[in-house]
């Protein structure tokens, strides 16, 4: 077999994210045939302690404490930007200048603004790039796609989805700094809206298509906390919870909901579609059903069925183990690197692109909008 090529990976933030994404470069080669072996070439913190230990936990060669030299370092062929929304922008428009692939994490950016800049950035310099949207890479989530490009669902009636959380409702709990800049809406740009919902609508779009209207209630439950930066206690800017309507282009009617305050739910997220055949549903905290219903099914025999996506002929399952074993979240990241990977070597753009993920940013927006103006707000492209 011919040799592989290195893809120098640079990794930027050492959080949560850039876990997930140094342990799907990691294992990438071992389970995807690809012409591209990724090297974790150097990541990037904001002290040499924490680059330092990132680097010796999982692998990385080299460290930076500045993401400018990172960028510019001319062994790197891609960055990754695992950093808090309010640097997704900058960074991005420096590694594009630089000529560098980039995977960035979701959302894209704090708001459409800051999006399009990223997104004309990257165009403009013909440079490789994606937004790290993993659910759409759940086999089960994968396989819903395929169905409705099939047809088997007929028309599209209704789209459902919620995406449940319960770690903030302490009244206790600070808001800023590294752990809690979700709680920040000068970092996150906004709450569940571009955290959680984000994720919903990015999977609503791919299956979908896009959405055309929008009327949101958002509410903020605790009002003031403790800024970890500054040790004052500061208004909260973030949206605690969120529910909208929409109306999708393809006259499908769909009712979304996020929060951080469901007692009980850690990450719950669920979509159903109802078609005019079939319908379809997926749970994240049993990631590896589809669970499917059709109402051609033979009448004493139609129910729901709950397909267990873990065959050989599911998508990305040839890649594991046998017939019947499942993977889990970190497999949706592998499957992301694998499809970046083999979009370089066909030299074609990989879903969701920037400007792709940039019709999300664009309903969050809108959500937004509507939530403060308290009217149905149409989409701006
Ligand atoms: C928030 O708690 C969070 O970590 C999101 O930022 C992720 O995108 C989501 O997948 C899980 O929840």
């Amino acid at each position: 077999m011919a040799s592989k090529k290195n893809l120098n990976v640079g990794m930027i933030g050492c959080g949560f994210m850039g876990r997930t994404h140094s342990n799907a470069f990691r294992k990438v080669g071992n389970f995807f045939d690809l012409e591209y072996q990724p090297v974790l070439k150097a990541v990037c913190a904001r002290t040499q302690a924490k680059a330092e230990a990132f680097a010796s936990q999982w692998g990385y060669e080299s460290t930076e404490t500045d993401w400018r030299k990172l960028v510019e370092r001319k062994d790197i062929d891609l960055v990754e930007i695992c950093t808090p929304n309010d640097s997704h922008r900058e960074i991005a428009m420096a590694a594009a200048a630089a000529g560098k692939m980039i995977i960035c994490e979701k959302p894209l950016a704090r708001n459409s603004e800051e999006g399009l800049d990223m997104v004309k950035a990257v165009e403009q310099a013909g440079v490789a790039n994606l937004v790290s949207y993993n659910y759409r890479r759940v086999p089960a989530v994968t396989m819903a796609r395929q169905l409705i490009d099939e047809g088997k669902l007929g028309k599209i009636f209704h789209y459902r989805a919620v995406f449940l959380q319960d770690w903030t409702i302490s009244k206790d709990l600070p808001q800023g700094g590294t752990a809690l800049w979700r709680l920040d809406a000068s970092v996150a740009g906004s709450g569940v809206t571009g955290d959680l919902l984000a994720h919903c609508i990015d999977t609503a779009l791919w299956l979908n298509g896009s959405i055309d209207t929008v009327t949101a209630m958002t509410e903020t439950f605790v009002k003031e906390r403790k800024h970890n930066l500054t040790g004052q206690v500061e208004k909260v800017g973030i949206d605690d919870a969120c529910a909208f309507l929409a109306r999708f282009r393809n006259g499908s009617l769909a009712t979304f909901e996020s929060t951080r305050y469901a007692r009980g739910h850690k990450a719950l997220y669920v979509f159903e579609i109802n078609g005019e055949h079939a319908s379809i549903a997926w749970d994240l905290h049993d990631l590896h059903r589809l669970q499917y219903f059709d109402h051609r099914d033979e009448g004493i025999l139609r129910g729901w069925r709950s397909i267990h996506v873990t065959d050989g002929e599911h998508p990305y399952m040839d890649k594991w183990w046998v017939p019947g074993l499942q993977i889990g979240y970190e497999h949706s990241f592998v499957h992301q690197a694998a499809d970046f990977i083999e979009g370089i070597s066909k030299g074609q753009p990989v879903s969701p692109t920037f400007r792709e993920a940039l019709e999300t940013q664009q309903v969050c927006d809108a959500v937004l909008r509507s939530a403060a103006n308290g009217t149905w707000e149409k989409i701006k492209a």
